[in-house]
């Protein structure tokens, strides 16, 4: 069994019951750790206060990656009411609509800006908000698809950002190392959360998954919450640098 208690552990990017970042946090709570729950803007409070009272011992807290002050402000809470960090999950990833609707040619310099900004950069300005709180160590963990590394009809964009994602995944592993703070991603298989509604070819995705994946199924979000759980711990102190497919297998598959 894995024991987290006296860890505390904050998770960006809940924005409902299914996203990935929901399952995460109950594993870690489930596991012991104190949770800091961050969501993105008031559309979405709602949500997030009727979530976390499943939890033993979170409270949430809001923040838009995208805005400097909201980070800052969001670390110097942390720090009030927990006084460390252990873990940060950054759970989070966007690109404008259009930019993941039309031909990747006909990507816009504000559209290709955005994908990177809120879903590179965040983690980055994240991790050095983290830092200064994770005096014993730590574990900060990302989620990428294997879009980064092959052509999805539509991802686009997305594709591009989620392969520098990864880069710096590996850089700031790097740049961590000497503190203790280990530095992984977590590609997860497609799953039907808020940011796969409404995009054409999902469902062809997840047929293909089925059809042709090893395990001839799709993964689940709890699934994805046992694996972050895991790098998440003393387990995994020999990991850093390293993205973990969560995939079902699927991206050992020629034909
Ligand atoms: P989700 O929509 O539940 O989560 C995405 C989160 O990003 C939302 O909570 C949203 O509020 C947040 N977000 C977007 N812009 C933000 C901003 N400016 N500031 C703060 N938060 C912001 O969907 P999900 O599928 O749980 O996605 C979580 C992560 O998992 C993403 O990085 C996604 O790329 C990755 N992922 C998803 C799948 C999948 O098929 N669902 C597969 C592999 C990886
Ligand atoms: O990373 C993702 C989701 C990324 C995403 C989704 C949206 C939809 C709504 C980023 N930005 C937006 N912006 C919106 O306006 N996934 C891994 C899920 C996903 O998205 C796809 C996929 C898969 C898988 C898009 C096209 C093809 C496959």
């Amino acid at each position: 069994m894995i024991d987290l208690t006296g860890k505390v552990a904050v998770v960006f990017g809940l924005a409902n019951k299914r996203s990935i970042a929901w399952a995460i946090a109950q594993k870690l709570s489930e596991a012991g750790a104190r949770l800091a729950i961050c969501y993105q803007s008031e559309r979405l409070k709602r949500e997030a206060e009727a979530l976390i009272p499943e939890l033993r011992d979170a409270q949430i807290f809001q923040c838009d990656v995208s805005n400097d002050a909201e980070i800052d402000a969001v670390f110097e809470q942390l720090k009030t009411t927990y006084g460390k960090l252990d873990i940060l999950v950054h759970s989070i990833g966007f690109a404008p609509a259009d930019a993941i609707k039309n031909d990747f040619l006909l990507t816009t310099r504000d559209d290709f800006r955005v994908a990177h900004d809120v879903s590179v950069y965040s983690l980055i300005a994240l991790a050095r908000g983290a830092v200064p709180l994770m005096t014993e160590g730590g574990s900060i963990l990302t989620l990428t698809y294997y879009g980064s590394t092959k052509v999805f009809p539509n991802y686009n964009v997305m594709g591009v950002a989620k392969a520098a994602l990864e880069a710096a995944v590996r850089y700031l592993a790097a740049s961590l190392g000497s503190k203790n703070i280990r530095v992984n991603a977590i590609s997860a298989g497609p799953i039907k959360t808020l940011a796969a509604r409404g995009i054409g070819d999902f469902s062809k995705i997840l047929t293909a998954v089925e059809e042709r994946g090893p395990l001839h199924r799709n993964v689940e979000q709890i699934e994805v919450g046992n694996v972050a759980l895991f790098l998440s711990s003393p387990l995994a102190s020999g990991i850093t640098g390293e993205i973990t497919f969560v995939d079902c297998g699927y991206n050992i598959t020629g034909l």
